[in-house]
């Protein structure tokens, strides 16, 4: 059944009333994947099976006792989500429930760009029906914050106290280049959009991949009254780039639309100096320079 898409949070209020998730986790306040995993039950609702990777958020909805999820979630080993996945949705194909319930694969950054990269990347080729959602806060957070494979550059981390000297790996990329029937970047400061994106991945009949980012409160060095600001921020400065991709073609997203236009995006710098991890870099020219150089590659390969 097709849905409409959202036009503004009213619409979300007044179309999904309910929260599958309980309140009360024991996430940081105001952490971004928190929301995320949050905003994207609302919208799939209860017939909803979920599978979690370690990471926080498997601590924050799984754990009984603190803010579970109100629906089936396992939380199987760090790398093999992806795999327990697979054969619940074999398990459903084979009762013919594919179109009944929603099956929906959390990841963390870690589990997806490094841990768990193979397996997932095996359960898109097999073509097996499930959402896959990559909460990404550049890290490993839930071990105290150590580097992962999307950690930016200069970022400082427990495994990197002068700054990443890594480049981080281009995810959503390397997924664009499986065979997925969608997939899309999205925002926590983006909710709606987010949302709608959730939306979208349901109705496919093959594997989509949705990959959000979500401030880490202490990991990034950021006010948890700052944590949608700082979030819009990787948007407006034209760091971040909304998009989908479905079908071979891509298509930018609105929040991002303005932002093509590189006289429309806000000075990069508000966007690290809102962060402590990049505090060593606000006044260093070159690392900036080299930043800004990468956003603006950013958009040329990718095609807007
Ligand atoms: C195979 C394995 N390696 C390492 C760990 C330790 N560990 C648990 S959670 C975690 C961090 C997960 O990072 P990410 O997937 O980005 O999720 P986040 O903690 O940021 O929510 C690590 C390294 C583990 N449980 N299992
Ligand atoms: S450490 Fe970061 S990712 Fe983990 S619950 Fe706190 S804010 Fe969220
Ligand atoms: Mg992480």
């Amino acid at each position: 059944m097709s849905e409409l898409p959202l036009k503004n949070l009213r619409d979300v209020s007044e179309r999904y009333l309910s929260e599958w998730v309980a309140p009360g986790n024991a996430g940081c306040p105001a952490c971004g994947a928190v929301l995320a995993v949050r905003l994207a039950m609302k919208v799939l609702g209860e017939n909803t099976w979920g599978v979690m990777t370690t990471g926080c958020m498997a601590v924050n909805y799984t754990v009984p006792g603190t803010g579970t999820a109100r629906t089936p979630w396992i939380h199987p080993l760090f790398g093999n989500a992806p795999a327990l996945g697979s054969g619940l949705a074999i398990a459903l194909d084979r009762r013919n429930l594919q179109d009944d319930i929603n099956l929906l694969i959390v990841g963390g950054d870690g589990a997806t760009a490094d841990i768990g990269f193979q397996v997932l990347s095996a359960a898109i080729q097999r073509q097996h029906r499930f959402i896959y959602l990559c909460y990404d806060n550049q890290g490993y957070m839930n071990t105290g914050g150590q580097s992962s494979g999307t950690t930016e550059l200069n970022a400082v981390t427990k495994t990197s106290p002068f700054g990443s000297i890594t480049e981080p790996k281009r995810l959503s990329e390397i997924f664009m280049n499986h065979q997925l029937k969608y997939l899309a970047t999205a925002n926590i400061g983006y909710p709606v959009d987010f949302m709608n994106k959730v939306l979208k991945a349901k109705q496919e009949d093959g594997p989509s991949y949705i990959q959000i980012s979500t401030p880490c409160i202490p990991s990034w060095g950021v006010e948890s009254a700052q944590m949608i600001k700082v979030a819009k921020k990787a948007v407006t400065t034209g760091y971040e780039i909304l998009y989908e991709y479905s079908h071979e073609d891509i298509t930018l997203s609105n929040p991002s639309r303005k932002f093509r236009n590189k006289s429309k995006r806000d000075p990069l710098i508000e966007y690290f100096e809102l962060q402590k991890r990049f505090s060593h870099i606000i006044n260093d020219d070159q690392a900036l320079s080299l930043m800004e150089k990468r956003v603006d590659d950013n958009w040329e390969r990718i095609g807007f």
